[in-house]
């Protein structure tokens, strides 16, 4: 890193009650929103940490933001303390305060800084190499929502309001398919019939909620699988990004991370072939999942989640798609074409999806059933 860039990251962690001394930075992950770094420390006996620059652009009222996730860690870590052989330290995140106590620190420049311990030891998978990792992660988003299911939702704020609410997904593509900024949209007209030609049957979830058929809970909303943290025996330890805590549907959660659980191949994968349902994944992750949860869910919400496996990559495609018409102002793009890309790479995800939907309902269905 650039010694300017390193000593103005130096200049941010001061503001922060950090112990013993900043030995090195290094950017980590591949968050597609918030630039994050390991800071390693001088001495061993000290924490490692974890900085983040949040992105203010995509989470616009970063005080309300961090007041949610201060409200879900206590809740968690209160929870966990009563249940024995949990380690709350580790399975729930540790935000760092700033030397003025708050959970953030806002630079001159505008821009918002948190820091959270690093878990030791731990690695999250952008792609899921085999039904042990699947099956924990299933149960760590199943616990989360299982713990967080008596937090009262209407306390939290909506960080980014109608995340998941697909119509308004699809109004923001029409928009931005009229306003055609960028230039780009005679080049997407396949991917727009593949997006019309479901918008009626993606909004049954939407319909559902309004009518008052699927209950409203305290949702993560963004689990990727790289969003758990997996020990150094690839056990589950602990559910990260809490950004998106916020009220959702069930259906939501389970189908973001079988979206990114049961496809071997990238989220941006260029080669549409490679992308498939792997169903050992997919019954792994679904039995982790359900073994935690099976015993609050209500019969909608188990019909409701086999729909919700085709609508999270629908909705991730109809997204990166808008942003590429928009000229890609929201995801952190890598090349030109980049969100295109992914958006191609999602729809056919769906496309397989729909090919195994039998069979993937049918196993929800005796999972659900077993569990109960
Ligand atoms: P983004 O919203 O950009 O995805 P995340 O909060 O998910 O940001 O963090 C990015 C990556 O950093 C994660 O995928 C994970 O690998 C790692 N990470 C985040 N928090 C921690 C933590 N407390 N300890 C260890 N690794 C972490
Ligand atoms: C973003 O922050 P990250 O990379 O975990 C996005 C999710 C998308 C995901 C697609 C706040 O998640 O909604 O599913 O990219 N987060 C936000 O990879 O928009
Ligand atoms: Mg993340």
């Amino acid at each position: 890193m650039a010694l300017q860039a390193e000593a103005k990251l130096r200049d941010v962690l001061a503001h922060f009650q950090l112990e013993g001394s900043v030995a090195s930075i290094i950017p980590y992950g591949s968050g597609h929103i918030h630039d994050t770094y390991a800071v390693a420390n001088d001495q061993p006996t000290c924490p490692n940490y974890l900085l983040q620059r949040i992105n203010h652009h995509v989470f616009r009222n970063v005080p309300l933001l961090m007041e949610n996730i201060g409200l879900v860690t206590l809740h968690l870590r209160q929870k966990l303390q009563h249940i024995p052989g949990a380690r709350p330290d580790e399975e729930v995140l540790t935000l760092v305060p700033t030397q003025d106590n708050l959970g953030y620190y806002r630079d001159p420049d505008g821009n918002f800084w948190r820091v959270y311990l690093l878990l030791e030891g731990t690695r999250s998978y952008d792609i899921v190499e085999t039904p042990q990792q699947a099956y924990e992660g299933g149960k760590a988003f199943g616990k989360f929502l299982a713990l967080l299911a008596d937090l009262d939702a209407s306390q939290l704020h909506e960080s980014i309001p109608d995340f998941h609410n697909i119509e308004n997904r699809l109004r923001l593509l029409t928009q931005a398919t009229r306003l055609n900024a960028a230039g780009r949209v005679a080049q997407v007209d396949k991917e727009l019939r593949f997006v019309w030609q479901r918008g009626e049957e993606m909004s049954s979830i939407c319909r559902l909620g309004r009518a008052g058929k699927l209950p409203l809970r305290t949702t993560h909303n963004d689990t990727k699988f790289n969003n758990v943290l997996l020990d150094r025996h690839d056990k589950a330890l602990c559910v990260i990004d809490l950004d998106t805590v916020m009220p959702g549907f069930l259906a939501y959660d389970y189908g973001d991370a079988i979206r990114t659980t049961v496809n071997k191949a990238a989220e941006d994968e260029e080669d549409l072939s490679k992308i498939k349902v792997d169903y050992e994944l997919f019954r792994a992750f679904t039995e982790g999942f359900l073994q935690e949860t099976s015993a609050f869910l209500t019969e909608e919400e188990v019909n409701s989640l086999e729909p919700g496996v085709r609508l999270l990559p629908y909705i991730m495609g109809v997204r990166f798609l808008t942003d590429y018409i928009e000229g890609d102002h929201y995801y952190k793009i890598h090349f030109p074409e980049h969100n295109l890309q992914r958006a191609r790479a999602q729809f056919r995800l769906v496309e397989v999806l729909e090919e195994n939907s039998e069979l993937l309902l049918h196993t929800i269905q005796q999972t659900a059933h077993a569990f109960k």
